[in-house]
């Protein structure tokens, strides 16, 4: 299918990108039957260093190719590949009786034991434990999210050399935007840039998932064919590859951008793709085994922190509003008037929660703030929530979606948070947010022209960042889970601070 298929824009998250069926030229490739030992495939440039040709290789012992020594490593790093289901690896190992050392990568797949190996960049001194754990003490010195994001890019780009290092984070929709980012200097900002889903297609970030690190030194260079293409009719599998070739689609991407090598590196939040350190080079650069060894330890660590973090960032405004809460509670149990409270304390309780604007409706009254829509629209919006009758607070992050009107109000208000006051739901407190898209600015030099390829002009950052803002017209940043927590412990207070007085009105009217 992929074969009959040819990849383009509309189809390109069909694009089996783990099948290729080639390798990046800074290394070469060899597979073994797991049983027999004997090579099975062999990427084309092989044969350069391994002086014959893949015809003559095929079905040869591995005891032919490597070295006896090798071969007792490879023996010993199979265990820890099956075992912990990952890619071993080891650096500056003589594989070859004379010829240059080489890092080298171990891992199964479909019973097929794959060597990756690439020249040795020797580097004198360098130890990756001490790296990583240098760079993570500079990071933990950092004490709001912002400037960890920051050294985390500042870092990230120390240990590589890349021109350009980005946090990119994903949005519930696959969606991203750079939140943090390192660059030499005279290089245009991507910071605070938003690109659709589009650009990191689906399959590339459930791959992203299990394989942590992703380069491409030379994205000019030509990728080596592994032969024969199909076993069994089946080609082999290289999602966990080190040196799997990469979509022509993204190739020309990079190409656009003017980039001459990229690399990535995973961030997981509990087992989840969260984002990608996106690096970029203006020329071709590699990084040794080692030094992405080390950048991969890095991803992980920083995994741990920010998921720390972030936790503790959300629990701090959880908390914070917590106490806002109490605050509002307190005071508004000894008022007395049953929704003239809620109306009096509207800038309290829009602190609540980060919202753009707040409305309460209550007993066919509006009272309105901050970035909402105006009384009319606010009195339809009423009409649809009376008609849906939530039971409990509602999120929703696109209005027009389920009430078309919204679309006239989108601009001010396209996200709501509802809180119904009663049941069944008569009167609401709602807490809106603006547009999403309106947010945002493009950085970018727009005089600066880059000639783009054969596909066009979708395939740059500008057009990326249009097409992402024509997907979220009309949307909100969505409510969070805390958000709704918050909003949940509101709504059961107020019933009960209404219940409470309407309780004591009953007992003045007797
Ligand atoms: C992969 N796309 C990627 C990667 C990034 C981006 C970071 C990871 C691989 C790498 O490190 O180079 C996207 N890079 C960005 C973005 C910025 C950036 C958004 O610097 C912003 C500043 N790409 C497209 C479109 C398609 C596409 C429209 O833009 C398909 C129609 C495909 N992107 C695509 C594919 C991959 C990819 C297939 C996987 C490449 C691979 O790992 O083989």
């Amino acid at each position: 299918e992929s074969r009959a298929t040819p990849v383009d824009l509309e189809n390109c998250e069909r694009e089996p990108i783990h099948l290729l069926g080639a390798v990046q030229s800074f290394g070469f490739l060899l597979a073994f039957d797991s049983t027999q030992w004997t090579i099975t495939r062999l990427s084309h440039n092989a044969a350069g260093w391994l002086g014959a040709g893949p015809l003559e290789l095929i079905g040869r012992p591995i005891e032919n190719v490597f070295t006896h020594d090798a071969i007792h490593l490879i023996r010993g790093q199979l265990q820890t590949a099956v075992f912990s289901n990952a890619v071993a690896r080891s650096f500056a190992v003589p594989l070859l009786n004379d010829g240059p050392v080489f890092d080298i990568a171990v891992h199964v797949v479909d019973g097929s034991i794959v060597i990756e190996c690439e020249p040795c960049m020797h580097e004198q001194g360098v130890s990756s434990g001490a790296l990583v754990r240098a760079m993570i003490s500079r990071l933990q010195q950092a004490s709001e999210l912002r400037t960890f994001y920051r050294v985390a890019a500042r870092e990230m780009r120390g240990l590589t050399g890349f021109d350009r290092v980005m946090v990119y984070r994903f949005d519930h929709d696959g969606s991203g935007e750079v939140i943090a980012e390192s660059a030499r200097g005279g290089l245009e900002s991507y910071l605070g840039l938003h690109y659709p889903a589009s650009d990191i297609p689906r399959q590339a970030r459930i791959l992203y998932e299990r394989n942590w690190l992703r380069i491409i030194p030379d994205i000019s260079a030509r990728p080596a064919a592994v032969e024969p293409g199909l076993i069994d009719g089946r080609p082999l599998d290289l999602s966990m590859s080190v040196l799997r070739s990469v979509s022509p689609i993204h190739i020309e991407y990079l190409q656009n951008m003017g980039v001459g090598a990229s690399m990535s590196v995973s961030i997981l939040r509990d087992g989840k793709l969260w984002g990608l350190f996106a690096c970029h080079h203006y020329a071709p650069h590699n990084v040794p085994f080692e030094r992405r060894t080390a950048a991969e330890l890095f991803g992980q660590m920083f995994s741990l922190l920010m998921e720390s973090r972030e936790r503790d960032a959300e629990s701090l405004y959880e908390a914070r509003a917590r106490k806002l809460h109490n605050q509002l509670v307190t005071v508004m149990a000894s008022e007395a008037t049953r929704f003239d409270s809620i109306v009096s304390h509207l800038d309290e309780i829009a602190e609540l929660l980060s919202c753009d604007g707040i409305g309460v409706w209550t007993g066919g009254h509006a009272t309105l703030q901050g970035m909402a829509p105006t009384q009319d629209q606010f009195a339809g919006l009423i009409g649809h929530l009376t008609r849906r009758n939530p039971g409990e607070v509602l999120a929703v992050h696109e209005i027009a979606a389920e009430h078309p009107p919204g679309r006239e109000f989108a601009d001010r208000a396209a996200g709501m948070l509802v809180v119904p006051l009663s049941r069944p739901a008569r009167d609401f407190l709602v807490f809106f947010r603006k547009e999403v898209a309106r947010s945002v600015n493009w950085a970018g030099d727009p005089s600066k022209q880059v000639s783009v390829g054969p596909l066009g002009s979708r395939l740059t950052p500008r057009k990326s960042f249009e097409l992402w803002c024509e997907t979220v017209r009309g949307q909100s940043i969505p409510w969070q889970p805390v958000d709704v927590r918050i909003a949940e412990g509101l709504r059961v207070s107020l019933l009960e601070v209404i219940l409470r007085l309407s309780a004591i009105t009953e007992v003045e009217r007797k």
